[in-house]
């Protein structure tokens, strides 16, 4: 019988053990950043905005126009718990403390769950999803996002059949978000920012959690660690930074339509046909490729969408379901 006895295992054993504990350790938090494909999905716990995401599958849902650049996508944000100016979400937002994160589920669901951000999303394949968005100010950009089609999370988590809408909340946190501080001067809005979809709108293929950008994390700006994209409406539907995800019976409240509902809808579908109070919308500016003189683009019915998603509004009155 040969057992070994801690006599038996030399110095160098123990060391040799040690530096490849290490070793490993090291290896694990590396190979969700630099190669190592068959690592699907993988985080490690200290991710920064700008770190390369691998295994990113390619999409069939993807558009071949020309991409925004990554540097308009980053500095040209709407993002109002930072700033109402374009330009200052971006340095605002640089110490936005993006991990730990937990996203709570609530509601209408199997079961109610914390999640740490990397449990949440390390079930899940990362694909590409380049899209059109339309902001409601009627400029428009390309982006090139990565992430969890949100019907892959729904399904884990199993709503109940009461589970009707589905509503998401970002981060309140005034000692970071300059935005949210009583007093501000800016958005008027209500804090914390929420937003919401119809149970067949949140499982439609197209829609989007987005945990990168140009094949790497999401910079804090544009919504880290994660955010919604729905590229058939106007990008106020797309929330960024969410904690909480709840599923409900009855339509819930929405940010922008809860300020002003005369002029933001609970739908926001994009509509060429329907202005906005104070504007038109039958026309974007493409940001980027343009400038301010340069000739608008035609804004298209459902964004571009129409063949996937008009299927969801037959027989509704488009002009009064704003
Ligand atoms: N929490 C939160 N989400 C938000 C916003 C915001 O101010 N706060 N702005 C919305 C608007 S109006 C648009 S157009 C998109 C812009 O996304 P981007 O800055 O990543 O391009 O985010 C949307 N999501
Ligand atoms: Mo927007």
């Amino acid at each position: 019988m040969l057992i070994k006895t801690s006599r038996d295992i030399s110095e160098s054993e123990v060391t040799d053990k040690k530096l490849y504990l290490k070793r490993r350790e090291f290896i694990k938090r590396t190979t969700a950043l630099v190669g190592v494909p068959a690592m699907t999905g993988l985080f490690m716990s200290e991710v920064l905005a700008g770190e390369k995401l691998t295994s990113v599958k390619k999409s069939s849902f993807s558009t071949d126009e020309a991409m925004t650049p990554f540097d308009k996508i980053s500095h040209y944000t709407n993002f109002y718990e930072f700033s109402t100016d374009k330009e200052k979400p971006a340095e605002l937002a640089r110490d936005f403390k993006t991990r730990p994160w937990k996203i709570a589920i609530e509601g209408e669901v199997k079961k109610p769950t914390a999640y740490d951000f990397e449990d949440f999303i390390k079930p899940h394949a990362l694909e590409e999803r380049i899209y059109r968005l339309r902001c409601v100010e009627a400029w428009s950009m390309v982006v090139p996002w990565v992430g969890i089609p949100l019907a892959s999370i729904i399904k884990r988590l199993e709503p109940t059949s009461r589970a009707k809408y589905i509503q998401f909340e970002t981060l309140y946190s005034p000692l970071q978000m300059p935005g949210q501080r009583p007093g501000f001067f800016g958005s008027g809005l209500d804090w914390p920012y929420v937003e919401g979809l119809r149970m067949d709108e949140a499982m439609h293929p197209l829609t989007l959690l987005a945990v990168g950008l140009y094949g790497e994390v999401l910079p804090n700006q544009n919504g880290a660690p994660i955010r919604l994209v729905v590229p058939w409406k106007y990008g106020f539907k797309s929330i960024k930074s969410i904690v909480k995800i709840r599923f409900l019976e009855k339509q819930p409240i929405t940010t922008w339509s809860a300020m002003n509902p005369r002029e933001y809808g609970f739908y926001a579908n994009v509509n060429p046909n329907v202005d906005h109070p104070r504007w038109s919308q039958k026309q974007e500016r493409r940001i980027g490729s343009d400038n301010w003189f340069a000739p608008k683009k035609k804004t298209l019915m459902f964004n571009g969408y129409a063949d996937q998603v008009a299927g969801l509004y037959s027989g509704m009155d488009l002009a009064k379901f704003i």
